[in-house]
């Protein structure tokens, strides 16, 4: 079953928008696998974001994921990982459609509530990167038979 890496980054903790983005996931009909609260350290900042070293706003995104708590979970579902790019939306808050996590709850690509794996090959790094397998629990939701054929 295919799963992704979620994390719900500091402005969204901030704002208290924890529950509000979880419910999102839940009502959809994913299952959730993992999830921690957790400070993220500078290494984990650097490592996770890695592809953007080069970036002028790298520094300023290391400074942001790492100034409070965030909440990192993985969500497992058939098309979960690019279920939830639609659901999260673009990532300037400002082109995100109205109905996605982004869309309706942001303003600024510098504070974009949430973190979503882009494709297979990022999901299975990042929920290494981020969960020991003895974190991630698989189990079968009773209400499956109602979500899927
Ligand atoms: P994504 O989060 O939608 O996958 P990426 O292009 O992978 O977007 O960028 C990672 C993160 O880097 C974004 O979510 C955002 O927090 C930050 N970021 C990207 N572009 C900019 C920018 O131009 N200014 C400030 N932050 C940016």
């Amino acid at each position: 079953m295919e799963r992704t890496f979620l994390a719900i980054k500091p402005d969204g903790l901030q704002r208290g928008l924890v529950g509000e983005i979880i419910s999102r996931f839940e009502a959809k009909g994913f299952t959730l696998v993992g999830l921690k609260f957790m400070q993220v350290s500078r290494e984990l900042a650097e490592q996770h974001y890695g592809v953007h070293r080069e970036k002028p706003f790298f520094a300023g995104l290391v400074e942001f994921i790492t100034s409070g708590p965030v909440v990192a979970m993985v969500w497992e579902g058939d098309g979960v990982i690019a279920a939830a790019r639609k659901m999260i939306g673009a990532t300037n808050p400002l082109n995100a459609e109205p109905g996605t996590i982004r869309g309706d709850l942001g303003v600024d690509i510098g504070r974009n509530i949430i973190h979503g794996s882009d494709a297979l090959e990022t999901a299975t790094q990042e929920v290494s990167l981020w969960f020991k397998d003895e974190e991630l629990v698989s189990w079968q939701p009773s209400l499956s038979s109602w979500i899927r054929e």
